[in-house]
């Protein structure tokens, strides 16, 4: 390894045994602190930080086995160069040395953008594989970005609600979520926490405890809906115009806190006048729901205090997401809840941060103006024959699994003339596509700093051990594949500490009182946001007007009405009668509790729970169909199908079929997951994807 890799720096001692401070780095709102224990330069345990305030001394249990991963029999460690055909079962690995493998990568790049395609038709494909600020955007940016290869518009999973809230709050601010555990009436809106938030979840249990009320907004009664006082099952996608409801009630009614919505809100009057046809009942029959549920709602909302929302991303994946997020957005401002520290909404803490992305990844190498692709429709670009790709490198993400519209994407990966590069720890569903493959270190083996979206505190990522066989860190990979194309910017040669301080050294009060020494050792800062405060008791929010927007000039900036409104899902019986006669049934594919997304999913203990795919199905929709419990079923629509086992019961609502997600297609008896039947069309605002906008018909698998 060259001077340069200092990811290969072990802070572990050879003898005895050392505590390393780590961050969890998988895509979730918690982003634990943990500490690795080291004895004789192997990883001998993994546990949760017992100082970090939020992470308390507990991980998660798919990431307290986070050894099982670094260690995995299955895990790659060598390069592998293909041999024969692409796809699953097809072809055959054959291990080749670094300078090879990055060799052909440089060749093939420069006979690329030496052809009339030019140098975007590369495409880099990476998403939160790790959500390290290193590991995540760095190097590897600044390299794409000085090559000019396309763009990839990294939407697959947050930017409609993001852009939602920041139509109303100005960015992805919030409530802290420390806080929640002081609030008296707690809505989970398209939230599942204890599969997705453990930790926000311990904090809604000692406010349980304290005598709050928790009701869950989910058309399908997940884990923590199951937990709850009151489980609101609304039809998918229809969230928006059960907040103009609310909004009706707490309006007609005179439910609102005046003196703050004077003071602090823009648009008032206006909105008044939207939501005077939002009657309950409209809305109940949209939501699939009784008005006096909605009715019920308001007046508690109104009456109890501290409450909070917890907003989360299972609402946004829908046609209309980003107008929902936006509305919803708006009912703290009405009842006067952001007063209290625990009173509020929460989507996302992203933007209480001001990591210095642009020096970490440097758009202004680029020689020009550059294509964007969207990642949602990786399976359209890849059979685009306009212009066509050539060439894409996967690191950070599992397109084939996590993409929607699967056999898109797999007949697009499966082109002849396709160069595909996959850098990844194992070999996952897209790898089976890759001309070559790259070993990646895990966590344990680099350098990095996290920022979280569900917490305040900036948390350090200490190598615990040096890199596993021949795995190298995505900076590491990308500074060496950079000196391979010649590119002598010195950005090329920043050392991974380089990296961590230029992150958070952008001179913003934000990131006041946080540096990289203080943050390595020890191992995570909070924010300098005071403990226990209502930031927006008095305004101050992050919007033009610094005040809550219920009318927004950034809204119609968007192509959105300038006030809230209802924009319904794409596919369903109101939108589309003639489709939704064929496949009448509306399905979810959210996270399964012992994945992350596709990782994991090749781990024992996902395989053990597990076993197979299923489908949740409601006793009426069984009957008519003749599926009983543990019938083989196909779930099928115009984009294709999959198979699942049945579990039919009442947890997903009359209408709705829910599939734990996300299966590695290799993995399920048919080769296929939920994402042969999703749609790549995109969100109103935002450009997001729509798992869960998806109509299906159901029927059983002939014996
Ligand atoms: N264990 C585990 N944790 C994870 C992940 C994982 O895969 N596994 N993934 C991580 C990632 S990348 C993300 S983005 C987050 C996602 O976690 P969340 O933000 O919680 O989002 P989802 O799990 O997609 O959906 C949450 C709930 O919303 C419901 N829902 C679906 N459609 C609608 C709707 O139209 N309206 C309403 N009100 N509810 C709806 C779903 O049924 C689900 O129960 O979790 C992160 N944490
Ligand atoms: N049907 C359906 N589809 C969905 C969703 C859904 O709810 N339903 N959720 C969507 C959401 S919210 C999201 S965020 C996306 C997630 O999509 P992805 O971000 O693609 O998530 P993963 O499936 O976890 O794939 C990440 C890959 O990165 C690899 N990896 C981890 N660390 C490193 C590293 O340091 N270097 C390199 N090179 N690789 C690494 C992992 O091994 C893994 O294979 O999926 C989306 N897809
Ligand atoms: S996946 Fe989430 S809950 Fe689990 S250890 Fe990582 S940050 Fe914590
Ligand atoms: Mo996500």
């Amino acid at each position: 390894m060259g001077a340069q890799d200092d990811n290969s720096v072990q802070v572990a001692g050879s003898a005895g045994e050392t505590v390393v401070r780590a961050a969890c780095p998988h895509d979730c709102p918690d982003t634990c602190a943990m500490e690795i224990t080291v004895r004789d330069g192997r990883a001998v345990q993994v546990r949760g930080a017992a100082d970090h305030p939020f992470t308390a001394g507990v991980l998660c249990t798919k990431v307290s086995r986070y050894l099982e991963r670094t260690y995995a029999r299955d895990r790659v460690l060598h390069p592998l160069r293909r041999v024969g055909g692409k796809g699953p079962g097809r072809g055959h690995w054959e291990q080749v040395s670094w300078d090879e493998a990055l060799d052909t990568i440089a060749d093939r790049f420069r006979q690329i953008i030496a052809s009339p395609g030019g140098a975007q038709a590369i495409l880099p494909y990476s998403y939160a594989g790790t959500m390290g600020m290193l590991q995540g955007s760095s190097m590897d940016r600044r390299f794409f970005n000085r090559l000019g290869a396309a763009d990839l518009e990294r939407t697959i999973c947050s930017s409609a609600g993001k852009a939602g809230v920041t139509i109303t709050l100005g960015g992805g601010v919030g409530t802290d979520p420390e806080c929640f555990e002081d609030a008296r009436l707690i809505l989970i809106w398209g939230s599942n926490p204890i599969t997705s938030n453990l930790h926000l979840w311990t904090r809604l249990q000692v406010a349980k405890r304290r005598g709050a009320r928790l009701i869950a907004i989910d058309p399908f009664r997940s884990l923590t809906a199951e937990h709850c006082h009151q489980h609101i099952a609304l039809r998918p996608g229809t969230d928006g115009a059960l907040a103009l409801a609310l909004m009706h009630v707490l309006i007609a009614e005179d439910r609102i806190d005046h003196e703050w919505v004077a003071a602090h809100t823009v648009g008032y009057e206006p909105l008044a006048a939207r939501v005077r046809d939002w009657t309950p009942e409209r809305a109940a029959a949209i939501c699939g729901l009784d008005a006096q549920v909605i009715v019920d709602l308001a007046r508690e909302y109104a009456s109890v205090r501290p409450s909070v929302i917890r907003l989360n991303y299972g609402m946004q994946r829908n046609h209309g997401g980003g107008m929902a997020a936006r509305t919803i957005a708006c009912l703290p401002a009405l009842v006067g809840a952001w007063r209290d520290p625990a009173g509020g909404v929460l989507l996302t803490t992203g933007d209480f941060y001001a990591m210095d992305h642009k020096t970490l990844e440097r758009p202004d190498l680029r020689p020009g103006p550059v294509r964007s692709i969207n990642m949602c429709a990786i399976g359209d670009a890849l059979l685009d024959t306009t212009a066509p790709v050539q060439a894409v490198f996967v690191y950070n993400s599992n397109p084939l699994a996590v993409a929607p519209d699967s056999s898109r994407v797999a007949a697009g990966f499966q082109r002849d003339d396709l160069f595909c590069v996959v850098h990844d720890v194992f070999i996952t569903d897209t790898a089976d596509y890759a001309d070559l493959f790259l070993p990646a270190t895990t966590q344990l083996e680099h350098w990095d700093v996290h920022k979280s979206y569900g917490h305040l505190y900036v948390v350090a990522n200490n190598p615990a051990i040096a890199p596993c066989g021949e795995a190298m860190s995505n900076v590491a990979l990308f500074r060496r594949l950079a000196q391979k194309m010649g590119f002598d910017d010195p950005c090329f040669a920043d050392s991974d500490e380089d990296l961590c301080r230029q992150a958070l050294g952008r001179a913003d009060p934000r990131m006041a009182g946080i540096d990289w020494e203080t943050l390595k050792a020890a191992g995570w800062q909070r924010l300098p946001v005071p403990p226990r405060s209502a930031p927006f008791a008095k305004g101050g929010f992050p919007t033009p007007s610094g005040k809550v927007e219920f009318e927004s000039a950034l809204a119609v900036a968007l192509g959105l009405d300038a006030l809230p409104d209802y924009i319904p899902p794409r596919e369903s019986a109101d939108t589309d009668p003639a489709l939704a006669s064929r496949y009448p049934l509306a399905m979810l594919s959210p996270p399964h509790r012992h994945a992350l997304n596709s990782s994991f999913v090749n781990q024992a203990l996902f395989l053990a729970t597990e076993r197979e795919p299923h489908l949740e199905m409601n006793h009426a929709d069984a009957l008519a169909r003749g599926i009983e419990e543990g019938s083989l079923v196909r779930i099928f629509n115009d984009r294709g199908s999959f198979q699942a086992r049945a579990r039919v019961g009442d947890s997903a609502r009359e209408g709705v079929v829910v599939a734990l997600s996300l299966w590695w297609r290799k993995l399920a008896p048919d080769g296929r997951n939920a994402n042969e039947v999703t749609s790549q069309a995109l969100t109103d605002i935002g450009a997001g994807a729509t798992f869960y906008d998806c109509l299906v018909q159901v029927e059983r698998v002939a014996r």
